[in-house]
Protein backbone atom coordinates (compact mmCIF):
# COMPACT_ATOMS: atom_id res chain seq x y z
CA UNK A 1 0.00 0.00 0.00
CA UNK A 2 2.85 2.24 1.04
CA UNK A 3 4.69 1.19 -1.90
CA UNK A 4 2.17 1.57 -4.54
CA UNK A 5 1.60 5.56 -3.33
CA UNK A 6 5.14 5.93 -3.34
CA UNK A 7 5.66 4.67 -6.94
CA UNK A 8 2.32 6.75 -7.96
CA UNK A 9 4.19 9.85 -7.05
CA UNK A 10 7.28 9.35 -8.36
CA UNK A 11 5.63 8.41 -12.07
CA UNK A 12 4.22 11.92 -11.79
CA UNK A 13 6.78 13.79 -10.90
CA UNK A 14 8.76 12.13 -13.62
CA UNK A 15 5.94 13.25 -16.15
CA UNK A 16 5.86 16.57 -14.94
CA UNK A 17 9.53 17.13 -15.20
CA UNK A 18 9.27 15.78 -18.85
CA UNK A 19 6.36 18.24 -19.29
CA UNK A 20 9.04 21.01 -17.70
CA UNK A 21 11.95 20.03 -20.13
CA UNK A 22 9.32 20.02 -23.30
CA UNK A 23 8.14 23.01 -22.60
CA UNK A 24 11.36 24.95 -21.94
CA UNK A 25 12.70 23.17 -25.17
CA UNK A 26 9.65 24.86 -26.82
CA UNK A 27 10.59 28.51 -25.83
CA UNK A 28 14.22 28.37 -26.53
CA UNK A 29 12.85 27.26 -30.04
CA UNK A 30 11.71 30.76 -30.68
CA UNK A 31 14.17 33.21 -30.59
CA UNK A 32 16.94 32.53 -27.44
CA UNK A 33 18.48 29.49 -28.57
CA UNK A 34 21.94 30.16 -26.49
CA UNK A 35 24.86 27.70 -28.03
CA UNK A 36 26.32 25.43 -25.46
CA UNK A 37 29.45 26.35 -26.24
CA UNK A 38 32.04 28.12 -23.82
CA UNK A 39 34.78 29.43 -26.35
CA UNK A 40 32.81 32.76 -27.47
CA UNK A 41 35.86 35.03 -25.32
CA UNK A 42 34.43 38.46 -25.98
CA UNK A 43 30.93 38.64 -27.91
CA UNK A 44 28.40 38.83 -24.94
CA UNK A 45 28.70 42.85 -25.03
CA UNK A 46 27.17 44.91 -27.99
CA UNK A 47 24.33 44.02 -29.40
CA UNK A 48 23.86 41.25 -32.17
CA UNK A 49 22.35 41.57 -35.75
CA UNK A 50 21.09 39.18 -37.64
CA UNK A 51 19.57 40.06 -40.95
CA UNK A 52 15.97 38.70 -41.61
CA UNK A 53 14.05 39.07 -44.70
CA UNK A 54 9.67 38.27 -44.77
CA UNK A 55 6.13 39.17 -45.33
CA UNK A 56 4.33 41.69 -42.65
CA UNK A 57 1.20 40.33 -41.41
CA UNK A 58 0.13 43.04 -39.35
CA UNK A 59 1.01 46.03 -37.46
CA UNK A 60 0.36 47.44 -34.53
CA UNK A 61 1.46 51.07 -33.87
CA UNK A 62 0.26 51.55 -30.87
CA UNK A 63 2.35 48.76 -29.27
CA UNK A 64 4.97 49.36 -31.81
CA UNK A 65 5.05 45.61 -32.84
CA UNK A 66 4.91 44.33 -35.73
CA UNK A 67 3.60 40.58 -36.91
CA UNK A 68 6.24 39.36 -39.49
CA UNK A 69 6.42 35.99 -41.33
CA UNK A 70 9.78 36.00 -42.04
CA UNK A 71 12.37 33.34 -43.52
CA UNK A 72 15.55 31.25 -41.81
CA UNK A 73 17.36 33.46 -39.78
CA UNK A 74 20.65 31.62 -39.98
CA UNK A 75 22.05 31.56 -36.40
CA UNK A 76 18.98 33.13 -34.96
CA UNK A 77 15.75 31.39 -35.28
CA UNK A 78 14.27 29.54 -38.13
CA UNK A 79 11.10 30.12 -40.49
CA UNK A 80 8.62 31.29 -38.21
CA UNK A 81 5.17 34.04 -37.92
CA UNK A 82 6.05 36.19 -34.78
CA UNK A 83 5.73 39.57 -33.44
CA UNK A 84 8.53 41.86 -33.42
CA UNK A 85 9.12 45.33 -31.74
CA UNK A 86 10.69 48.68 -32.89
CA UNK A 87 11.75 51.17 -30.52
CA UNK A 88 9.95 54.01 -32.41
CA UNK A 89 6.13 53.78 -34.06
CA UNK A 90 8.19 55.99 -37.58
CA UNK A 91 9.33 52.73 -38.17
CA UNK A 92 5.67 51.77 -39.02
CA UNK A 93 3.95 54.03 -40.54
CA UNK A 94 5.04 53.22 -44.00
CA UNK A 95 4.24 49.61 -43.30
CA UNK A 96 1.33 47.82 -44.33
CA UNK A 97 0.31 44.00 -44.64
CA UNK A 98 1.57 42.01 -46.83
CA UNK A 99 4.64 44.01 -47.63
CA UNK A 100 8.20 42.45 -48.45
CA UNK A 101 10.48 43.76 -46.13
CA UNK A 102 14.03 43.45 -44.80
CA UNK A 103 15.47 44.60 -41.54
CA UNK A 104 17.66 43.67 -39.08
CA UNK A 105 17.40 42.21 -35.92
CA UNK A 106 18.86 43.39 -32.72
CA UNK A 107 19.13 41.45 -30.24
CA UNK A 108 20.82 42.56 -27.11
CA UNK A 109 20.25 40.19 -24.05
CA UNK A 110 16.36 40.23 -23.78
CA UNK A 111 15.73 43.15 -26.07
CA UNK A 112 15.03 42.09 -29.50
CA UNK A 113 14.12 44.34 -31.95
CA UNK A 114 13.56 45.71 -35.53
CA UNK A 115 16.04 48.52 -37.20
CA UNK A 116 16.10 49.51 -40.47
CA UNK A 117 13.14 48.35 -42.04
CA UNK A 118 12.94 48.60 -45.60
CA UNK A 119 10.12 47.78 -47.76
CA UNK A 120 11.39 45.50 -50.69
CA UNK A 121 8.19 44.99 -52.59
CA UNK A 122 4.99 47.09 -51.55
CA UNK A 123 1.51 44.82 -51.07
CA UNK A 124 0.07 44.73 -54.49
CA UNK A 125 -3.58 46.47 -53.27
CA UNK A 126 -6.30 43.73 -53.71
CA UNK A 127 -9.04 45.57 -52.95
CA UNK A 128 -8.52 48.29 -55.68
CA UNK A 129 -6.98 46.49 -58.77
CA UNK A 130 -9.58 43.86 -59.59
CA UNK A 131 -12.22 47.20 -58.91
CA UNK A 132 -10.89 49.46 -60.93
CA UNK A 133 -10.58 47.27 -64.26
CA UNK A 134 -14.22 46.90 -63.72
CA UNK A 135 -15.51 50.19 -63.24
CA UNK A 136 -13.36 52.19 -65.34
CA UNK A 137 -14.69 52.07 -68.92
CA UNK A 138 -11.03 51.98 -70.42
CA UNK A 139 -12.36 54.30 -73.18
CA UNK A 140 -13.02 57.55 -70.67
CA UNK A 141 -9.80 59.04 -71.51
CA UNK A 142 -8.43 59.36 -75.55
CA UNK A 143 -4.91 57.60 -75.36
CA UNK A 144 -2.63 60.49 -76.23
CA UNK A 145 0.11 58.24 -77.82
CU1 LIG B 1 10.72 33.15 -33.32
Amino acid sequence: MRGYTHFQTRCFSYLFLAGTILLSMGIAGCGSQKPAQTEQPQQQQGPKRYQLAGRVVSVDAAKQQLVIDHGDIPGFMMAMTMPYSVKSTDQLTSLSPEDQITADVVVNGDDVHLENIVVVKKAANPAKAPASKSSQPASSKPPNL
